[in-house]
């Protein structure tokens, strides 16, 4: 088991990480399980499945779903991460969970899932990221950095100064940058001093994913 979990946290502190979010409503272009299997193909680090809108996926469906993508980020050695819903990750075993602040407490989580999964919050603050930091969480989204709109409830841009106010004060903590991020604003983000980015549209709504995701890749190297 150490090895395994050796092999697991190898794999999620990965930089640079590209980090890919995706619900079946994201998905406007192409199948949702291509779009995935196009992204991994790409080299993305991480995928987050975040199933939601009026069309969500519900029940046996989302099990189905969740199980399809699940099979694809295992074939390519990926950390797959359920957004907000604690119980599907557990009943098929994700590899954690990523919660934002109006999910459950962060400590709440922590102890279902135990202390082997990843655990993921969303912050907007010092104040949030100290409380989600002590609650156990294994790393940090910070956002929305630039405007977007894959989100319905996003906060106004916040920029990436609270980004490096929170990593000169947890340098230990990975911080993911999300919101509104494209091959042409990412350096801004990784000069921030971001352990990654995450991003829906700019992978999702690509002509060409693939392409998309090594652009980022080579941004990253660049921006750091
Ligand atoms: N949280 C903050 S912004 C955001 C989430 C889930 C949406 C990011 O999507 P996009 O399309 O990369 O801006
Ligand atoms: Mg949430």
């Amino acid at each position: 088991t150490i090895k395994l979990l050796l092999r697991k946290w190898c794999n999620l502190l990965n930089r640079p990480a590209i980090y890919f979010i995706m619900g079946t409503g994201n998905a406007r272009k192409r199948d949702p399980l291509v779009l995935l299997e196009q992204a991994l193909i790409g080299g993305i680090s991480h995928f987050q499945l975040r199933e939601k809108g009026p069309e969500a996926l519900t029940g046996i469906a989302l099990k189905r779903f969740a199980l399809e993508c699940q099979r694809l980020c295992k074939a390519h050695r990926v950390p797959f991460i359920v957004n907000d819903d604690v119980e599907l990750a557990i009943d098929i075993g994700a590899d954690g969970v990523h919660i934002g602040q109006d999910d459950l407490l962060c400590e709440l989580v922590r102890y279902r899932i135990g202390k082997e999964k990843v655990l993921g919050v969303s912050v907007h603050s010092m104040e949030e990221a100290k409380c989600a930091v002590e609650a156990g969480a294994n790393y940090l989204g910070m956002g929305p950095v630039f405007r977007t709109h894959s989100k319905v409830d996003a906060k106004e841009p916040v920029g990436v100064n609270k980004i490096m106010e929170v990593s000169r004060q947890y340098p230990e903590i990975p911080i993911v940058g999300i919101g509104g991020i494209t091959p042409d604003n990412a350096e801004t983000v990784w000069k921030a001093g971001v352990f990654g980015i995450a991003v829906i549209s700019a992978l999702a709504d690509a002509e060409d994913v693939i392409g998309e995701v090594n652009r980022f890749k080579a941004l990253s190297e660049r921006g750091r």
